[in-house]
Parts: C-alpha cells; structure tokens; sequence
C-alpha cells in the first residue's frame, strides 16, 4: 500500500522464520560490548525506546564509528546478509535498486517507550530507509516535510511489516506514539516491540 509518494507499506513481509531469526541476531547485537543503550538528547531528555547501531553508531546528531555515547566500543559490522535484505525489500516494495546499505539502527520499545515526531536527516545519501518491525503492534505516524502537526497520517504497524521510505517521502517528519502491549504473536517470545531501520551513510 502506498500511503505518500516513495512511502510504500507491505504488511507480512517477513514470514514467521524469518521473523524468528532477526529477532534472534537483534537479541545477539544488544549485548555488550556496544550493544543495547539509552540515547540521551542535547537538551538532557532521554529516548524512551533503547537503541543499538550497526555499521556506523548514531548520536543525537550524527554518526560514529565507535559508541561515541556509552562504552565507546566499536560499532558492530552490519551482515552481508541484513543489506541484501534491505536491498530487497527496497526492489519489492518500490521497484527500484540502491546503493549498498551500511547503517542498521534497531529500537526496542517496550509498552511505555515511544518516538517523537522527528526528521531523520544525518544521513548523507538519500536512498530510502527501510523499516522491519517485530513484536507489538505500533501506530506509526507518517507526516509532512513541512512540520511536526498535521497533517499526517497514521499506520499499524506489525510484526513482520515492511516499510520503505524513498523519494519525496525520506525526510518527511514521522513518530511512534503508541505501542500497543500484549499484540504481538504469542509464538515470537518478544514482548514489546522492536524496529530495524537500514540507511545508506552515503559517505
Ligand atoms: C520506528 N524508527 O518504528 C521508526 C521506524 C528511527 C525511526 O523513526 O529513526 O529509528 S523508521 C521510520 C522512518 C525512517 C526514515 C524516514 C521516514 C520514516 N520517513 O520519511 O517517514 O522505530
Ligand atoms: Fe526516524
């Protein structure tokens, strides 16, 4: 379903194998060292969702090649594997190929976490974003380029969704204001949910 110009969702597209084993690698990545962290702000405030970064480490506001912000490891190398995943979930959803994918950002929400309407806009390439979701059910708000408010539309999305963020839709302002617990399948064991992005630095 396309809900913006470059803006595509396609529900299921992970099968529950599949869902299984990135669940089971996001589980690997977040452990120490350079594993799961709290992202704090320049302004003090913290992020609710917990991040760990793969290729390259974001911080509030830009990229590293070590975890510039908590142990100050190096980044763990994104898979082979996990860009040709992207690289196919760009071609399935909009038909087009990209450049090799570099940056894998994953959050974990847990019922209370949540994402502010934000711009993702450190990256130097504008190949689209694409987005896997795992666990709970969110409502994901797709807004403007314009500004935080309205209008903007609201998606569920689910375990397994893919999303893909290309075009005139890459820097469109965009948050997570609800989890919804307890959604998610019994028979991934994840509770909460949990959301890999993949970016191409572009540099
Ligand atoms: C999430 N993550 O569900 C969302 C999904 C983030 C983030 O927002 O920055 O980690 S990815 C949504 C996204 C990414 C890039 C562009 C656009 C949306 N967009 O143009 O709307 O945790
Ligand atoms: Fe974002």
């Amino acid at each position: 379903t396309t809900i913006a110009p470059g803006a595509v969702h396609v529900p299921d597209w992970l099968d529950a194998d599949r869902q299984r084993e990135l669940l089971t690698a996001c589980r690997e990545w977040a452990r120490p060292p350079a594993g799961l962290r709290t992202v704090r702000t320049p302004g003090g405030g913290t992020m609710t969702a917990r991040q760990v970064c793969l290729g390259w480490h974001w911080y509030p506001y830009g990229y590293a090649r070590t975890v510039v912000d908590g142990d100050g490891a190096p980044v763990k190398p994104l898979p082979d594997w996990l860009g040709e995943l992207a690289r196919r979930a760009v071609r399935d959803a909009l038909g087009t190929g990209t450049p090799p994918y570099d940056i894998a950002l994953i959050n974990f929400y847990d019922a209370d976490a949540r994402m502010g309407m934000h711009r993702d806009s450190d990256e130097e390439s504008d190949a689209p974003v694409v987005s896997l979701s795992l666990g709970d059910t969110c409502v994901f708000r797709f807004g403007n380029t314009e500004t935080r408010a309205r209008p903007y539309t609201d998606v569920e999305l689910r375990s397994g969704d893919l999303f893909v963020f290309g075009g005139a839709s890459r820097l469109a302002y965009h948050g997570v204001p609800r989890v919804h617990p307890g959604t998610g399948p019994p028979e991934l064991g994840l509770a909460g949910r949990l959301n890999v992005t993949l970016r191409v630095s572009g540099r």
